[in-house]
């Protein structure tokens, strides 16, 4: 037992003892880890709060399938398009408002809470790019903890590809914010992080094997508790760069999933929006791109929808037979694309007889420029595939 802890800690820990479901205990750990004091001494016992944490979010997703097994229903929607966004926020900040307006889909916008009660996609067009927006029934507190639907609702969130969160810039956001981002650390989702840089290759034999040792900013014992305890016997493991144990324990479990992120500040036309605007810039900028509109009033609306695309971290890419202009519309490829996958996407027998390409655009130094398969792409860029025979 580690010295100085506080008399609300320890109300904690009895509260977890005496928990039953998962639920409690869930809420009881998350009371413990925010009141042990942050230093060294209480390294391990954070840790150790983390991952019993991990654990039980697992048990609690098992459940989930259990259930569904057993003819619960989930709601997952069939990703369209060349990325799936989701909007999401408590209930009534506007979010059919939005996807109406950006994507012209038929869905109820009313005043009241929970108007809307399944997911509902639309689609955005995006100077010739369909980005699929979908929006996410109102998340409440608890939602990660089975509270209206909430395992749901977030596993559809866990399966999109980046997320949009929805405030009322009117109603207190900075609180909003909080109740949101406790949800989506329960459901293990990380927003706008990485995964930290440490990979990990099971070995038959040999035992384990660090490289990069250094680079571990803890005790290396604990390291081997935390392998052990997720029956990784034999590997190679590398550590890229400076990671905390936390850092180490978040990067061996594969129950987290980790996205990108904006914030959407709508109401922006509400008196008082301005003020919470302010506020959530103070607790947030550094974590997220704010971007306040009026969904009512319109405002703002073509930055929102360039952030969404940049969101959706792809590029549009031209392709162009030699003596002829570009087609339209461009293709949509992720973010880092090579020319040989533009050429794997027009045809495989492109990619398979791949010489050369000519490029137009941001990537290249000059107008038409000759390029081999690795070269990577910019958004715009126009391309021009020459194969033999
Ligand atoms: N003043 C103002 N009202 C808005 C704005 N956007 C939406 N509203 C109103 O807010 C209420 C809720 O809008 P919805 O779009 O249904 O909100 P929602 O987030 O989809 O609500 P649920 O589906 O119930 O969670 C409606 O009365 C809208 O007209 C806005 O920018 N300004
Ligand atoms: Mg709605």
């Amino acid at each position: 037992m580690p010295t100085n802890v506080t008399a609300e800690y320890l109300a904690a820990e009895e509260e977890y003892r005496n928990a039953r479901t998962i639920p409690e205990k869930i809420r009881a750990l998350e009371k413990m880890y925010s009141t042990v004091p942050k230093h060294k001494g209480t390294e391990k016992l954070r840790l150790q709060i983390k991952r019993r944490l991990a654990e039980l979010r697992k048990e609690l997703e098992k459940q989930r399938m259990l259930q569904k097994k057993g003819g619960g229903y989930s709601l997952s929607v069939k990703k369209e398009g060349a990325a799936q966004i989701v909007l999401v926020g408590m209930p009534n900040v506007g979010k059919s408002s939005l996807l109406k307006l950006l994507t012209g889909a038929d869905v109820e916008v009313d005043n009241y809470q929970f108007t809307t009660v399944e997911p509902v996609p639309g689609m955005m067009d995006y100077g010739g790019i369909k980005i699929q927006l979908v929006e996410v029934p109102g998340l409440v507190e608890g939602a990660a903890l089975g509270r209206g639907m909430g395992t749901q609702l977030l596993s559809v969130i866990r399966n999109a590809d980046a997320v949009a969160i929805v405030v009322d810039l009117s109603n207190d956001p900075v609180r909003q914010m909080r109740i949101l981002l406790r949800e989506f650390e329960r459901a293990g989702i990380k927003l706008n992080k990485r995964r930290p840089r440490v990979t990990i290759k099971r070995t038959p034999t040999g035992g384990i094997v660090i490289n990069g040792q250094e680079n571990i900013m803890g005790d290396i014992g604990e390291v081997m508790k935390m392998l052990r305890e997720e029956r990784i016997h034999s590997a190679e493991i590398t550590v890229k760069e400076p990671v905390t144990l936390e850092d180490f324990a978040d990067a061996i479990d594969d129950s987290l999933v980790w996205k990108r992120a904006i914030v959407i500040g709508n109401k922006g036309d509400v008196p008082g929006s301005k003020e919470g605007y302010e506020a959530l810039l103070r607790e947030y900028a550094d974590k997220f791109p704010i971007i306040p509109i009026s969904a009512k009033k319109r405002a703002n609306i073509d930055r929102l929808r360039e952030e969404l695309y940049k969101l959706a971290g792809i590029i549009r890419v031209f392709t162009k037979s030699p003596g002829e202009e570009p087609a339209y519309p461009p293709i949509a490829m992720k973010k880092g694309a090579t020319v040989i996958d533009v050429a794997r996407r027009i045809h495989k027998e492109f990619a398979k007889n791949f010489r050369y390409a000519r490029v137009w655009g941001k990537s290249v130094k000059f107008p038409g420029q000759r390029v081999g398969p690795d070269h990577v792409l910019e958004d715009g860029d126009i391309v021009e595939v020459h194969i033999r025979g």
